[in-house]
């Protein structure tokens, strides 16, 4: 969606719900700009026109006019009925999944979100849909309160842990945007982004059937690849300097000092071990915070990552 971010109005309209909802936003805020002209005006005008003339001037005390009561109590009554009727429809539209949806389960964690696909696909901080086929989520939290976010959709639903949250969603156009968490969950929450790619039916099978994985690349440039889209980066630094984990720079073949006193050498099976279970093996210095990702990383993604951590020497 180019030139999204920068657009002044409202993001481009993506979903098949989004014109619906604007046309919503835009009645609350055309009769809201209509009575802040018409009340504003009206007290500019009475402050002059019935402005004290003079020291001695005592004003006609104000009386009451039924017919003006009426008048100002029913005009707002029908606006909210109007509002009501517009917005429940709209809730009603947005909440229930048409009933040929795909269904994606969706699970958010500190700082990263996990798709998988009705083959049992998974993929991680992308979120891959067909381009005119509704797509109802199935969302869950690991850990703390998060919020999924696609504003071209007008979607926006919090993700909470111990319970599902539903969102639908038909595309009506091909693309790349982005999902946002928009609940404050901690240090990494500005980097808890997730690629949304909308695709043709025909590709996006093919990019389902083959697992979501890369082909015709080295495990190494995979690996970097993959640590990106992985958002290893929000904790791992490849320049010497620790952030909320160690430093990924010299790791490989080097001893690496443990919270329980005992030191091991970071070999392929510790750097499999550390993405697949970090809690099992905690590095001394380091709260034990790094999410699992057993079951997340295919074989072939662990022998990328790997490849890659071995080569920041
Ligand atoms: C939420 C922050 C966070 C994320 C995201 C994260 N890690 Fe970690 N990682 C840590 C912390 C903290 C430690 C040290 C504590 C421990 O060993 O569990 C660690 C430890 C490690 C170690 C062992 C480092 C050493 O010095 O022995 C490796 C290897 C590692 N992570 C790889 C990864 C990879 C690969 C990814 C992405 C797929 C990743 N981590 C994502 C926080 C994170
Ligand atoms: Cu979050």
């Amino acid at each position: 969606m180019s030139g999204t971010p920068n657009s002044f109005w409202l993001p481009e309209a993506a979903s098949t719900t989004a014109a619906q909802h604007d046309a919503g936003w835009s009645l609350v805020l055309w009769i809201s700009a209509f009575f802040f002209v018409l009340v504003v005006g009206l007290m500019s005008y009475f402050v002059i026109r019935y402005r004290r003339r003079s020291e001695t001037e005592i004003p006609d005390a104000p009386d009451h006019n039924t017919r003006l009561e009426i008048v100002w109590t029913l005009i707002p009554v029908a606006i909210v009925v109007v509002l009501f009727a517009v917005g429940f429809k709209g809730f009603l539209k947005g909440t229930i999944a048409p009933a040929d949806s795909m269904e994606i389960f969706v699970t958010a964690e500190r700082w990263m979100w996990t798709f998988t696909y009705p083959n049992g696909a998974t993929s991680v901080n992308e979120l891959r849909v067909p381009l005119g086929r509704p797509v109802k989520l199935v969302m869950s939290s690991k850990d703390v309160i998060h919020s999924f976010y696609v504003p071209e959709f007008r979607l926006k639903k919090d993700v909470v842990p111990n319970s599902y949250t539903t969102a639908w969603f038909e595309p009506t156009q091909v693309g790349e945007m982005t999902v946002t968490c928009t609940e404050y969950c901690g240090a990494g929450h500005s980097a808890m982004l997730a690629k949304l790619q909308v695709m043709p039916e025909k590709e996006f099978r093919d990019w389902l059937d083959a697992g979501g994985e890369e082909k015709g690349v080295s495990p190494e440039k995979a690996g970097e690849k993959l640590a990106m889209k992985l958002a290893c980066a929000t904790c791992h630094s490849t320049d010497g300097s620790a952030k909320t984990g160690p430093t990924w720079k010299g790791l490989y073949n080097h001893p690496t000092e443990l919270a329980d006193g005992t030191t091991v050498t970071a070999d392929e099976n510790y750097l499999r071990e550390s993405i697949t279970d970090p809690n099992k093996k905690v590095v001394k210095g380091f709260q034990p915070v790094m999410p699992a990702f057993k079951g997340l990383v295919t074989q072939k993604q662990l022998d990328a990552l790997i490849a890659y951590l071995k080569s920041l020497k």
